[in-house]
């Protein structure tokens, strides 16, 4: 069994982590952003542990497609007074960010782990991450939010995003982050068509690179939209299947808003695969 190395937390990986979704952004594409109001970001957050979340994934950017860039000034005063109070809570944080700035800053505040959607691509970002314990999500993106969604193209998704992530990780391990740190994401719907997303899904652990845990997030995504014609604040059924169906291909970490319908899915399959039962 694989133990994920966060800052002071170790986390085994023995069964899929439900990572949830704090989104400290006004305009966030599931309507869950909660903008500056940093009381309501920290009742959320109670929220989601309250509701068995594993880990938080906090994020003050949107990376929706088509999201307008957030300046760094205006990501730290999002993040930061919020950020201070939950580390204290003893669960381990993750920070969405690819800004060298904001990780520096987000580490000293009490973050455990970065998710970078560039996969630390900034020239300064695999120091900062080297320098700390943290861990680290590194997410493939075929161009940027803004205009991703603009006609993606591969030749073949599964190669590239497996040759990606295979280099991120190399780069990673030159500059010293042992692998213990490392989770890999094939980041569903960043610069990806509905069929690269589901040629990705089908052979999931395909995509990753030396087993290394590979994190999924499809909650609320318009994949989902797609597939079953319903706007984004009626996917909460299809998010907590496509959750499990990501444990079931082999994803250690689910990235999700519904954290206690997908902490559900999960006690029923662990019942049914190992006999598991709270009772
Ligand atoms: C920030 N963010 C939005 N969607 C995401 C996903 O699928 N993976 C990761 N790692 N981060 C995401």
């Amino acid at each position: 069994m694989s133990i994920l190395h966060c800052g002071r937390f170790r986390l085994p990986l023995d069964r899929p982590l439900v990572m949830g979704i704090v989104n400290l952004t006004p305009d966030s594409f599931s309507g869950d952003g909660t903008g500056s109001d940093v009381d309501r970001a920290i009742r959320h957050a109670r929220y989601q542990i309250d509701a068995g979340a594993d880990m938080l994934d906090i994020g003050a950017e949107s990376s929706r497609p088509g999201a307008i860039p957030t300046p760094e000034d205006e990501e730290l005063r999002r993040l930061i007074p919020v950020l201070r109070e939950i580390a204290a809570w003893g669960v381990p944080i993750s920070v969405d960010t690819y800004k060298p700035v904001v990780m520096r800053t987000a580490l000293e505040a009490g973050a455990s782990m970065i998710n970078d959607i560039t996969a630390l691509g900034h020239p300064d970002a695999i120091s900062i991450v080297a320098a700390s314990e943290c861990g680290v999500c590194l997410m493939h993106m075929s161009g940027e939010p803004g205009t991703m969604q603009h006609a993606p193209q591969y030749d073949d998704v599964v190669r590239e995003v497996r040759e990606f992530l295979a280099e991120r990780v190399a780069r990673c391990r030159e500059a010293g982050i042992a692998d213990n740190r490392l989770v890999l994401d094939p980041g569903f719907g960043f610069g990806k068509t509905l069929e690269h997303n589901l040629a990705l899904f089908r052979v999931l652990t395909a995509a990753g690179t030396d087993e290394l845990p590979l994190l999924v997030g499809l909650s609320r995504k318009s994949m989902l939209g797609a597939i079953t014609g319903r706007p984004v604040d009626q996917r909460g059924a299809a998010s907590v299947a496509a959750a499990l169906l990501g444990a079931l291909k082999g994803a250690k970490i689910l990235r999700v808003h519904d954290v206690a319908e997908t902490k559900d899915a999960l006690a029923v399959l662990a019942a049914i695969e190992q006999g598991v039962c709270n009772e």
